[in-house]
């Protein structure tokens, strides 16, 4: 009998684990990954297999941006909101949140600041601020005239992050020169953004950023992770960032918040963000994935990176009185959310920041082509 037992000796969850293996091996060459093998790799994550995972993830981003990451100064404009996100520090009513309402004078010192120490982008965050959420055609104005004079004072782009901004005044950032539209759906499953986004359109909060791409101006999606989802979502969720040519895509692990209906939601450590970003890579090798400081601030930059992240976001300024947002204070007076701040995490990355160059032209080629959607996500689960 010469009958070969050779795959048969193989436990079967052993031999799952080495088809596993080499599909996230050949994921490292060809930048595709089933479905399948993207939820096993969330749902029993082995170290020797996130090994592998990691390096793929550094191997594409190499491929696509060398060793160059793009920094972003993050100013958190306005920490007023008329909404009740369950997971948000800042949500309405939350009588510990800090609230303040930076001046235009304010912003352009922090700013000036941001952009003397280096940063390629300005990323201006507010709440829904009642003060521009009125139903007073003009009362986003100071928006729009705060991004003209950013650009201006600074020369560097600019993100708007101030939540579903309504299609007239999406015309008007576009044509005040605003690069980036930020607004994240945190999920692509209905039920759950109910629970998350308390009261408000999971439509209107993902047809905002159709208008933004139509309108002209790059896009960022984003999911929090850590609330809830299953991986089937955060696989779902690709196949929406496909679709809607999101340009950047990120995920940050959900921070329980003081004062919140979320404040004892069980906090997960930063592994199941890390298998996002790595396979967000995979997925999506050309596009920006952030790691954030606002998660676990500089200590959890490298494990960001060595995921396959390319941008550093959330640098901000100290000695302004700036808030982060799911870590409102974690290491930003000590001056350790600053370019200098990150600059030996990067080296130890084997990274370099980009030339201000380098990124304004990736956001101009990005321009070019945007729209032209990926179709490697294919199948969602
Ligand atoms: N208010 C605007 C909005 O909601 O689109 C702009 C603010 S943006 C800074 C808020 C983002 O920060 C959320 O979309 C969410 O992804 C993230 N975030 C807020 N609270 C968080 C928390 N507790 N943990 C992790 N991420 C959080
Ligand atoms: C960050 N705290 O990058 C910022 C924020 C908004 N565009 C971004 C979530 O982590
Ligand atoms: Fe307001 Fe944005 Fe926080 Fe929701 S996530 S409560 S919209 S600041």
């Amino acid at each position: 009998m010469n009958k070969d037992h050779s795959a048969t000796a193989i436990p079967a969850h052993r031999q799952g684990r080495n088809d596993l293996a080499a599909i996230v091996e050949k994921a490292a060459d060809n930048a595709s990954i089933s479905t399948a093998a993207m939820i096993r790799l969330l749902d029993s994550p082995a170290p020797e297999l996130l090994g592998k995972l990691f390096a793929a993830a550094r191997k594409q981003r190499e491929r696509h941006f060398g060793n160059t990451v793009f920094l972003y100064g993050f100013l958190y404009i306005s920490t007023h909101c008329r909404n009740r996100c369950s997971f948000c520090f800042y949500r309405k009513n939350n009588t510990r949140a800090i609230r303040y309402r930076k001046t235009p004078a304010q912003i352009t010192e922090s700013a000036l600041q941001l952009a003397r120490s280096g940063v390629h982008l300005i990323d201006l965050t507010a709440g829904e601020d009642p003060c521009f959420y009125s139903d007073d055609e003009n009362a986003f104005a100071p928006v729009v005239n705060m991004v003209q004079s950013i650009k201006a004072d600074t020369g560097l782009p600019v993100m708007a992050s101030v939540g579903v901004v309504p299609e007239t005044v999406m015309g008007r950032l576009s044509a005040a020169g605003t690069d980036w539209y930020a607004c994240y759906q945190e999920t692509h499953n209905r039920q759950l953004f109910k629970q998350l986004r308390v009261g408000q359109s999971y439509e209107a909060r993902y047809r905002s950023k159709v208008t933004a791409k139509a309108k002209g101006m790059l896009v960022e999606e984003g999911l929090l992770c850590g609330v809830g989802e299953t991986s089937c979502d955060i696989v779902t969720s690709f196949k929406a960032m496909a679709e809607m040519g999101a340009d950047q895509v990120r995920v940050m692990t959900f921070v329980p918040q003081a004062g919140t209906p979320m404040k004892d939601h069980p906090p997960i450590s930063s592994l199941r963000e890390r298998i996002t970003i790595a396979l967000m890579r995979i997925a999506f090798p050309h596009l920006l994935i952030p790691a954030s400081l606002d998660v676990d601030g500089l200590a959890g930059l490298r494990q960001r990176l060595d995921a396959g992240a390319n941008v550093v976001t959330s640098l901000v300024p100290p000695g302004q009185g700036l808030a982060g947002v799911a870590q409102s204070a974690l290491d930003i007076e000590d001056g350790r959310r600053t370019v200098e701040g990150i600059a030996q995490t990067l080296r130890t990355c084997g990274l370099a920041p980009a030339t201000a160059r380098q990124y304004r032209d990736w956001i101009r080629e990005q321009k070019r082509i945007s729209g032209v959607h990926d179709t490697r996500v294919a199948t969602a689960c």
